[in-house]
């Protein structure tokens, strides 16, 4: 029998974790024979909340689940584990800049980094959902020792998904029709959407949608998605972005099917003069089971070219505020 893959899970008692822990245990994630063992990890406060998420992942029946724990000690919670989701995170309330979040973010990500590198398999792998999801994967990247660096990396999934999502809609087709989208940068409002080598049914997206969609509405629409989610729900996305968690593991662990790429924020090695070290949005290749490279060489354009230092340098700042922490 297949050996159980161990998912730890942070802020399992959260709107993200309620979509994704269920469609981990289904098999979505990694696939109809990898069975899992789901470790959750709350604040104190939210365990009872995730005792309540563990019975019904017990009254599920799901045949690939083969336990679920919890804890509220990162310590416990990552014992053994191959696969980390750090989905928690303190969310921003009134009047925070997002230097304050950044800084109150901090401290539980080098805590939970630490956690990473001293209990979890020493090949676990890494995905940074809680935001600001690029500099918290930075901070417990540098609390790495025994887990590669490589293997710290944040989600732009999202982001690639509403691009996907946006040509769909305008060019009619279906998502699985749209093919080569990159997301580059931040998951912020900075971040930038690349459609140069997109296609939709074979088609390049350039020839296809007039440049004035693509360089107005699409773009604008795709980068600040997440405030017209809050806007129109009250609340943040969250099945879209459980949704986007599974998209990353499934192919980073499983490959991308037809697709050259997909997009993954993983630490930059100087690629395209984006500053080393940094947690960075590339196109990402899937080579082969959990091995990733970032697609070298494209042609971008003067357009793409012009936005990128402005992502570069909101990370590049995010970095100075927290240096301490590295
Ligand atoms: P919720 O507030 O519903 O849930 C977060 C959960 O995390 C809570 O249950 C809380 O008790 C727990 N938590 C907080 N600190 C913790 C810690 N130190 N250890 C363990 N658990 C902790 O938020 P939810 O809507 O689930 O969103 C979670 C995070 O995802 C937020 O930071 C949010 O900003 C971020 N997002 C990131 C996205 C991305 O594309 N990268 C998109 C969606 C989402 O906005």
């Amino acid at each position: 029998m297949t050996r159980p893959m161990r998912i730890a899970v942070t802020g399992a008692a959260g709107q993200i974790g309620y979509s994704l822990l269920f469609r981990i245990a289904s098999g979505e994630m990694l696939g109809p024979d990898q069975p899992v063992i789901i470790q959750g990890l709350e604040l104190p406060v939210a365990m009872n909340a995730l005792e309540g998420v563990a019975m019904e992942l017990t009254d599920s029946a799901f045949p690939l689940l083969h336990g679920v724990e919890v804890a509220d000690d990162p310590k416990i919670a990552f014992k053994g584990a191959d696969i980390v989701l750090l989905v928690g995170s303190r969310p921003r309330s009134a009047g925070m800049e997002r230097a304050d979040l950044i800084r109150v973010n901090g401290p539980i990500f080098t805590g939970q980094g630490q956690a990473i590198d001293t209990v979890a398999a020493e090949d676990a792998k890494v995905l940074v959902v809680g935001n600001p999801c690029n500099t918290n994967c930075l901070i417990a990247a540098a609390q790495a020792r025994r887990v590669p660096r490589a293997n710290f990396t944040a989600m732009t999934r999202l982001d690639h998904n509403r691009a996907v999502g946006q040509l769909a809609l305008r060019a009619q087709a279906t998502p699985a029709q749209v093919k080569n989208v990159i997301i580059w940068g931040n998951h912020s409002s900075t971040m930038v959407p690349d459609t140069d080598r997109a296609t939709i049914d074979g088609r390049s997206v350039p020839d296809l949608l007039d440049s004035a969609w693509l360089e107005g509405p699409f773009d604008e629409t795709v980068r600040e998605r997440g405030k017209a989610i809050i806007q129109a729900r009250g609340k943040s996305s969250a099945a879209s972005a459980a949704n986007a968690a599974i998209d990353h593991i499934h192919d980073w662990f499983l490959g991308t099917g037809d697709q050259e790429w997909t997009s993954m924020a993983v630490p930059s090695q100087g690629q395209y003069g984006v500053p080393e070290g940094l947690i960075f949005s590339f196109p990402c290749r899937i080579t082969g089971p959990w091995q990733y490279e970032i697609v070298e060489g494209l042609e971008l354009s003067a357009s793409v070219k012009s936005k990128m230092q402005a992502t570069i340098d909101e990370l590049a700042s995010e970095r100075e505020t927290v240096k301490d922490l590295l």
